[in-house]
């Protein structure tokens, strides 16, 4: 991509980023009221994970594929607002003591360090449950079989075929993937999971035909695959002040990612492939999917 290509690509990306995070944070403010009981301290750790923080893209890409569709954006930010309760509860979840222990996440101190770990638990589990309770209330949708697709699908993806399942074999001692399929494979269930709910709910929402899906399906798992190298080459030679949490964690831990496997140089190269290949998928869609397009371009050349 030539200078002006890849300035005109952040110029389209950044009022929609900016634009989703308000959104969000404001749709957080109205569903995480602050009590004046003893709750208040759930709600609270609730709060500080979830409002202020991210870069929101699985609530953009819900929004974005929605659009193609004319989905109102009433509907697709509260599919978008309960992808990102079940991003933030994995999040506060892999930051506790007895997975990564981490105590940095999104430029503030991890729930449990903030809070305890008991109370980051709880928060983590309500998030979870919250995204159920916004996606089958019927301001989400007013055909109800709309809705259980929705729930259905998500609950999927973030269970023990999808984003939990991955982050089982990530634990697993005995799961020591060695080649550029096993990574893959993990990733698809650890990141590629939800991500690929994210963009497939747009078509969801908007009653959109097989084929339609389907081209979404193959832009959504090759940009799951791109976002995650880029995740990797965040961890070896990103800033930890702009990403907002540890790096260098995945040298340490002895693990296998894409970028141990292949190198910085050629791990870059793969997720710029992987790029083109989603955006091939948009084909059908021609000037709609501009939106898309920017996302998975900005989705490896993110500093954070
Ligand atoms: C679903 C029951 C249940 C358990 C969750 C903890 C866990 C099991 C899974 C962990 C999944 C996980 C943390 C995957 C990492 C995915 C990833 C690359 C996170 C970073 O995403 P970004 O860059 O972060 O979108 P921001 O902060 O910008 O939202």
């Amino acid at each position: 991509m030539s200078t002006a290509e890849v300035a005109r690509d952040f110029t389209r990306i950044n009022q929609p980023l900016a634009r989703i995070a308000a959104d969000i944070d404001a749709m957080f403010e109205e569903v995480l009221v602050q009590p004046s009981d003893p709750s208040a301290r759930l709600l609270n750790a609730m709060r500080h994970a979830a409002i202020g923080g991210g870069k929101r893209l699985r609530p953009l890409l819900a929004c974005a594929s929605a659009d193609l569709f004319d989905v109102p954006r009433s509907l697709s930010l509260r599919a978008g607002l309960a992808v990102e309760c079940i991003h933030v509860h994995s999040l506060i979840h892999d930051d506790l003591p007895c997975m990564d222990d981490d105590d940095l996440r999104r430029g503030k101190p991890t729930v449990h360090v903030a809070f305890d770990e008991a109370t980051a638990v709880l928060a983590g589990d309500s998030l979870l449950a919250l995204a159920f309770e916004i996606l089958s209330d019927p301001a989400t949708h007013p055909l109800a079989e709309v809705r259980v697709e929705l729930v259905r699908d998500l609950a999927h993806a973030a269970g023990a075929f999808g984003m939990a399942g991955g982050q089982m074999l990530d634990l697993l001692p005995a799961y020591q993937p060695a080649d550029m399929e096993a990574v893959a494979r993990l990733q698809r269930l650890k990141t590629g999971a939800l991500i690929g709910w994210s963009v497939e709910c747009g078509a969801v929402l908007g009653r959109a035909g097989a084929e339609e899906r389907l081209s979404l399906r193959g832009y959504a798992q090759n940009l799951g695959l791109a976002f995650q190298i880029a995740d990797d080459l965040l961890d070896l030679t990103g800033d930890p002040s702009a990403v907002g949490k540890r790096l260098r964690k995945d040298g340490d831990q002895g693990k296998e990612t894409f970028v141990t496997l292949l190198g910085a140089d050629r791990a870059r190269r793969q997720a710029e492939m992987l790029v083109d290949q989603a955006i091939e998928h948009l084909h059908p869609f021609a000037a709609s999917a501009e939106l898309l397009i920017a996302i998975a371009r900005f989705s490896i050349s993110r500093d954070r």
